[in-house]
């Protein structure tokens, strides 16, 4: 029996389209920019929140309503948990799936055990990803949620917090690459610290790159060829995390010399808590070839915590959407990070989220194409950079000048050349014309 029998396949109506359960923007195999929408978005489910979240906060407990779980820590329950993930991401039409070791196989009393939970479901992660045709964007590894992770893992104090998440690393990395995923990330988790007062900085960041490396090493043994990630986030649930943005995520992986193997997986909310917005951090990680993979969700900004909502802000994603155009996302995703609110506890109400979520990017994706199609944004910007383009601009950028020579051509030309406007509401307002 079907979990969600009453849904059928979602299929893309169109704008005009009323019905709840359909696309109006998503339409897989349009072609935007040379490429179907497929192609370009690349959605991914989340396992964690989607068939593991229970709705449940600080004040109280979970909420919502899942028919086919037992409620069991049992590897049966997971391994049927497994069958419906597919079911409704098949239904869904999302290409892609992201989970953690933990979120899809219970954990054991000992690490074989868990190894072997881990094993018993991920037989069934492959029959269903050969069933549908669903593939894995990304596995990681739980390192966080068990107690023993109370100081971190990588970077705990207590040595072998390290190697048992050294080990729980590898056994996640070959079951990533027995299910092909494209990726594998590293969230920081637990790896900051709640007070400097009881903390060796140094030692915590020297053990945190050396995991890293290891992780590489084993990755080359075993062939596994996709893309590292690190997800920034800046605080939650230590006070500082040592991976609290992109700039820091990047200047820890040229410390370490990591930045051949590793990219960076932005998440919205997590930029918003970091006091940038998330078009900042695309850009900042694009620009250095750095962007691998984003988590799509967004906060409230009159909450101040990690609130993982579905994105449906079509501005959002258009500033989204313009940034990946412009460095691509492949082999990353669109992977929606995101929870339903712990209102919205009918099974259906997963669907609606996911839909949302998707139409949103999808409509963003076409608003950004036709902004760039039409060019006046980067016609402008390029107009506004011109004074670099030739005279003393140009010798300046190839490394012609000193700060003698430039006081030389300043004390000839007595005052720097009249600025122009930088005309932020004529543009703000020119992207209103396509939303
Ligand atoms: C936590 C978070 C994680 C990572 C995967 O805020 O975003 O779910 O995406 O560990
Ligand atoms: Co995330």
């Amino acid at each position: 029996m079907p979990a969600f029998a009453e849904v059928e396949k979602i299929r893309y109506e169109g704008p005009q389209s009323k019905n709840p359960l359909a696309f109006r923007w998503y339409n897989a195999e349009e072609v935007v920019e040379g490429k179907t929408m497929r192609d370009h978005l690349r959605f991914a489910v989340v396992y964690w929140h989607t068939f593991r979240g229970t709705g449940s906060d600080p004040f109280g407990p979970g909420t919502m309503q899942r028919p086919w779980d037992d409620g069991s820590d049992s590897v049966e329950n997971a391994q049927r948990r497994a069958r419906v993930a597919f079911e409704f991401i098949d239904k869904l039409g999302a290409p892609y799936y992201a989970f953690h070791d933990r979120d899809v196989a219970p954990e054991g009393k000992t690490l074989a055990e868990s190894n072997k939970n881990l094993d018993a479901v991920v037989k069934v992660l492959k029959e269903e990803q050969q069933r549908t045709g669903i593939k894995l964007l990304w596995g990681t590894a739980n390192m966080f949620s068990n107690p023993r992770f109370m100081h971190g893992a990588a970077t705990s104090c207590n040595a072998d917090v390290f190697a048992y998440a050294a080990a729980q690393v590898k056994k996640a990395l070959e079951v990533t690459k027995e299910l092909g995923g494209e990726n594998y990330v590293f969230w920081g988790g637990r790896e900051g610290y709640q007070n400097l007062f009881n903390t060796n900085m140094q030692r915590e960041l020297d053990h945190l790159g050396r995991f890293f490396h290891l992780a590489v090493d084993y990755a080359q043994e075993i062939g596994f060829t996709g893309t590292f990630l690190i997800e920034p986030k800046p605080k939650e649930p230590t006070k500082h995390q040592y991976d609290s943005d992109a700039a820091a995520c990047i200047n820890f992986l040229r410390t370490y010399e990591l930045t051949d193997r590793f990219k960076l997986n932005i998440e919205t909310n997590h930029a918003t808590l970091a006091g940038h917005t998330m078009m900042h951090e695309l850009e900042y990680a694009g620009l250095q070839n750095m962007l691998g993979s984003i988590d799509a969700n967004t906060g409230d900004l009159l909450l101040g915590w990690d609130t993982d909502q579905f994105p449906t802000n079509f501005y959002l994603t258009t500033e989204v959407m313009l940034v990946l155009l412009k460095y691509g996302l492949a082999p990353g995703g669109v992977n929606f990070d995101a929870k339903v609110r712990r209102e919205s506890f009918e099974p259906l109400d997963l669907f609606y989220a996911h839909i949302g979520g998707m139409d949103a990017f999808a409509r963003g994706l076409k608003i950004a194409a036709a902004i760039r199609a039409e060019g006046e944004l980067e016609k402008f910007v390029t107009a506004r950079y011109s004074s670099w383009d030739s005279g003393i601009g140009a010798e300046i950028e190839a490394g012609q000048h000193s700060l003698k020579s430039l006081e030389a051509y300043m004390l000839k030309q007595g005052e720097a050349a009249p600025n122009q406007s930088g005309r932020q509401e004529m543009l703000e307002n020119l992207i209103n014309r396509y939303l």
